[in-house]
C-alpha cells in the first residue's frame, strides 16, 4: 500500500508541472512551446515509467532518464523505440522524473493482433529498420507458420527481415534452411557457445527488434551481444516443451558498435489481421513485376485462375519455389501460428 501512495504523489507533481508557465493569457489559449525540451529514446517501460535515454544512452556516454508522459498527450500511446521530447530534470540523478511532451513521427510500426479474429491491434515497437524472428531448431522445435507470419508482418512494417536459428547444436538446420533460401532472407544460424560475428555485422548500425516463442534464446543472444544486458533467461520446460515467457516486457539495449537491439517478451501466436492484401508483393520486387498482367482484384493466391504469376513459372520467367513459397507466406496469413 506505501509503494502506491508513493506513485499517487508523484502523479501530483506531475500534473502541477503541466501548468502552463505563463499565467497572462487564458489557459486554454497557452501552448506551451517547450523550447528547453531534449530529443530522447523510449528504451522500456515499467507501469507507466518511461525509461528514455538522451544522445546515444550510457554505453556511449548519454544519460538514462525515467520519465512520465505529459497530460498534454492525452491516450496518444508511447512505445519503446520511440523517439521523445522531454522536459524538466534531465539531469538523470537518482529519484528525478522528466515529461515526455512530444512524440515525433515514427519511421516504422511493427504491429500485431493477438490473432486474426482480434480487431485490437497493438503497437509492440517503433523505428526499428529490421526484424530478427529468432526460431529454435528445437526445444522448443520450430514452427515454420509462426516463422512465415513474422516475415509478412516485416515485410508489411517495411522492415528489413532476419532469420536466427538458434541450438544448432540440438538440431539440424537443413530443412528450415531449404524452406526459408526461395524467399531470399538473410537467415543466420548459431549455437550455443557460437562466435557471433555474423549476427553483430547483421545487427550493427541497425535498430533490430527480436521477434519469437518463449524459449528460443532472444534473451540468451541479447546477453551475448550486449556487455552487461543481463537478461534474465530460463530453461525450457522439460515436460510441455515450452518456454516459461521469462522476459515480461520490451527493452532496447544500445550495441557496442552503434545500433540497438530490441528484446522482447516471448509470443505465442503473431496476428495479422491487420495485413493489407496485396501489400505484400511489394516486397517482391521480381514477384511485382509480374503481376501488372494479372486480372483485377487478383490475390496472387495458389487457387487464382488467371494469375499471371503461374504463367511467369510456366514459361521459365520465374523460379516455381519462389512463387510457391510467396504464396505460402501469404496463406499463413490466415493460419493461426
Ligand atoms: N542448447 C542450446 N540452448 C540454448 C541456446 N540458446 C539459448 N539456449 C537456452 O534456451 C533457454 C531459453 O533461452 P532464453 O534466452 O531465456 O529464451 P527467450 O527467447 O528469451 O525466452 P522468453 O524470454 O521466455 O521469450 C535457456 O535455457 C538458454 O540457455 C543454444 O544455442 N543452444
Ligand atoms: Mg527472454
Ligand atoms: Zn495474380
Amino acid at each position: 500500500m506505501a509503494g502506491r501512495k508513493g506513485a499517487m504523489r508523484h502523479d501530483d507533481d506531475h500534473e502541477a508541472f503541466d501548468r502552463p508557465r505563463r499565467r497572462t493569457q487564458p489557459r486554454t489559449k497557452v501552448r506551451p512551446t517547450y523550447d528547453d525540451a531534449r530529443t530522447a529514446r523510449v528504451v522500456t517501460i515499467d507501469r507507466g515509467r518511461y525509461t528514455v535515454h538522451l544522445d546515444d544512452g550510457p554505453l556511449h556516454g548519454g544519460i538514462a532518464l525515467t520519465s512520465v508522459k505529459a497530460r498534454n498527450l492525452g491516450r496518444k500511446g508511447v512505445v519503446v523505440g520511440d523517439v521523445v521530447h522531454v522536459v524538466g530534470d534531465l539531469t538523470g540523478s537518482e529519484g528525478t522524473l522528466s515529461r515526455i511532451v512530444e512524440v515525433e513521427d515514427r519511421t516504422t510500426v511493427l504491429r500485431r493482433t493477438a490473432d486474426d479474429d482480434d480487431p485490437i491491434e497493438r503497437i509492440i515497437v517503433a523505428n526499428a529498420d529490421q526484424l530478427m524472428v529468432v526460431a529454435a531448431l528445437a526445444d522448443p522445435p520450430p514452427r515454420t507458420g509462426l516463422i512465415d507470419r513474422c516475415l509478412v508482418a516485416a515485410f508489411d512494417a517495411g522492415m528489413i527481415p532476419l532469420v536466427c536459428l538458434t541450438k544448432s547444436d540440438l538440431a539440424d538446420p537443413a530443412e528450415v534452411l531449404d524452406q526459408l533460401e526461395p524467399l531470399g532472407v538473410t537467415v543466420l544460424v548459431t549455437r550455443r557457445g557460437d562466435d557471433l560475428t555474423a549476427v553483430r555485422e547483421a545487427l550493427t548500425g541497425h535498430t533490430t527488434v527480436l521477434v519469437g516463442h518463449s524459449g528460443v534464446g532472444k534473451s540468451t543472444l541479447v546477453n551475448a551481444l550486449v556487455p552487461d544486458a543481463d537478461r534474465v533467461t530460463s530453461h525450457v520446460d522439460e515436460v510441455t516443451g515450452r518456454g516459461r515467457h521469462t522476459s515480461t516486457s520490451a527493452i532496447s539495449l544500445e550495441l557496442p558498435d552503434g545500433g540497438a537491439i530490441i528484446d522482447t517478451p516471448g509470443i505465442r501466436s503473431f496476428g495479422l489481421a491487420h495485413v493489407e492484401p496485396g501489400h505484400l508483393i511489394h516486397a517482391f520486387p521480381d514477384l511485382e513485376e509480374v503481376v501488372v498482367d494479372c486480372p483485377r482484384g487478383c490475390t496472387h493466391g495458389a487457387g487464382e485462375p488467371e494469375c499471371a504469376l503461374d504463367v511467369a513459372v510456366a514459361d521459365g520467367r520465374l523460379p516455381e519455389p519462389r512463387v510457391t513459397s510467396f504464396r505460402r507466406i501469404w496463406a499463413s496469413r490466415d493460419q493461426l501460428a
